[in-house]
């Protein structure tokens, strides 16, 4: 939609959901300078060693494997687990999580997630699995650490592997343990977008050595360390200058939380009891990286998320719909399917709205949100009348 009206826009230039966050580039081109004169640009590089063992004390977690992205980081997960036919996981989540499966053959089984948390549902779970069954995938969604003890104890029950897609988590923690040691093994994305990024990448962390060893043959072709070729395997190598990115970032993680902290108190201390508007509460016995402070716009709220949406981004300040709609809506997996019925995902993909965080953001640009925000919510029924004269072309 274009802007409302010829006034100048609330922000310059826009500020994003998933705008990245980026350390001291002084260091980052130190790195960079020693990649070229090293001439070692990929396979098992300098930087990637060091970035596996600086994620891995970082997360407290005996093993990290350097990949690509976290989309193949799923994948080669799935192939050292051995998994075949279905996988439970939940719909609520980026339609990277069940691509990553259905790409290698394996059939996503949708579940709910947890209406305040969420994150996927055990009852559900419970519901789901079945003898075709290979495997749980829980997703800490928003970097919220799933019911893992729960689902642990399920998967335990059924023997089946239980594995996260960690994505958003990095630094995230559950009863005092950082994301990363929990399941089989957890998947995490050091894409742009993510509170620590490599450009594109991703790690998948355990504390099962004979599986890292697995994860390592199948990320480089299924070679082993003799150089023979024991399974099959595929390119999910981290190169030299992603390494540098995210050893750079990985620094600075203490000062992004630290940010977002600022970012997170001026939203909720602007939007806090706002009729009709939900904040989400903090887990209560475990951390996030609050890199994501997503809202839900009820029925009660006199302006409606769409509306809100598109004022927003009218005036630069990118927010996202993320994840509507939930994966089992989408086309490749309603096509011949008979649609499962999950009302709180459904609810949450009506309902929920990202506001941008990260270094782009500011206190003030915080503060600007919210009075945007505030500003549509009491304008209220008026709003979306002028949106809709707006697209009907008849002017604001
Ligand atoms: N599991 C979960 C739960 C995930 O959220 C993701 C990825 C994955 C698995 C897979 O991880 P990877 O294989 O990517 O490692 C974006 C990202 O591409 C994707 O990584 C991310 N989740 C997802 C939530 O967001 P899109 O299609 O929404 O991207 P796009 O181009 O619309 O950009 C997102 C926002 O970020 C925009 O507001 C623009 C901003 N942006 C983006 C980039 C790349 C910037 O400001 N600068 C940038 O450099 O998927």
């Amino acid at each position: 939609m274009s802007r409302l009206s010829d006034e100048p826009g609330l922000f310059a230039s826009p500020v994003h959901v998933g705008g990245p966050n980026i350390g001291s580039s002084s260091r980052l081109f130190a790195r960079l300078q020693g990649v070229i004169d090293r001439r070692w640009l990929t396979n098992e590089g300098l930087l990637v060693l060091q970035l596996e063992e600086q994620f891995a004390s970082f997360l407290g977690v005996e093993h990290c494997v350097a990949v690509t992205n976290a989309t193949l980081g799923l994948q080669i997960a799935a192939r050292a687990l051995d998994l075949k036919g279905e996988v439970l996981l939940p719909s609520f989540t980026f339609i990277g999580t069940a691509h990553a499966l259905s790409w290698i053959g394996l059939k996503p089984v949708f579940c709910d997630v947890l209406p305040d948390e969420h994150t996927l549902d055990p009852e559900d779970v419970q519901k789901k699995i079945g003898p075709g069954t290979s495997a749980i995938l829980g997703v800490h969604l928003w970097g919220r650490p799933c019911r893992v003890g729960e689902l642990q104890e399920i998967a335990d029950a059924r023997t089946v592997p239980l594995m996260f897609d960690a994505a958003h988590a990095l630094g995230s923690s559950l009863d005092g343990r950082k994301i990363g040691g929990f399941g089989r093994l957890e998947v995490f994305s050091l894409h742009a977008t993510k509170i620590v990024n490599a450009l594109e990448g991703g790690l998948i962390t355990t504390n099962d050595g004979l599986l890292a060893d697995k994860l390592r043959r199948l990320r480089n072709f299924g070679f082993t360390k003799l150089g023979e070729v024991g399974d099959y395997g595929t390119n999910g190598k981290m190169n030299e200058f992603s390494a540098a990115m995210g050893l750079t970032n990985l620094e600075a993680y203490p000062d992004f939380v630290k940010h977002n902290r600022r970012i997170w108190e001026v939203y909720r201390k602007g939007l806090l009891g706002l009729k009709g508007i939900r904040l989400m509460s903090s887990p209560e016995n475990g951390t996030t990286n609050l890199h994501y402070f997503v809202l839900e716009v009820t029925d009660a709220s006199p302006v409606s998320r769409d509306a809100l949406y598109e004022v927003l981004r009218a005036e630069n300040v990118l927010v996202r719909r993320y994840f509507e709609p939930g994966c089992h809506r989408t086309l490749p997996y309603t096509e011949g399917r008979v649609l499962p019925n999950l009302p709180v995902t459904d609810g949450l993909s009506r309902r929920v709205l990202q506001l941008p965080t990260g270094q782009q953001m500011s206190e003030e640009s915080a503060q600007d949100v919210v009075d945007l925000i505030r500003l549509c919510h009491e304008s209220g029924r008026d709003l979306e009348d002028r949106l809709a004269r707006c697209k009907a072309g008849l002017g604001y």
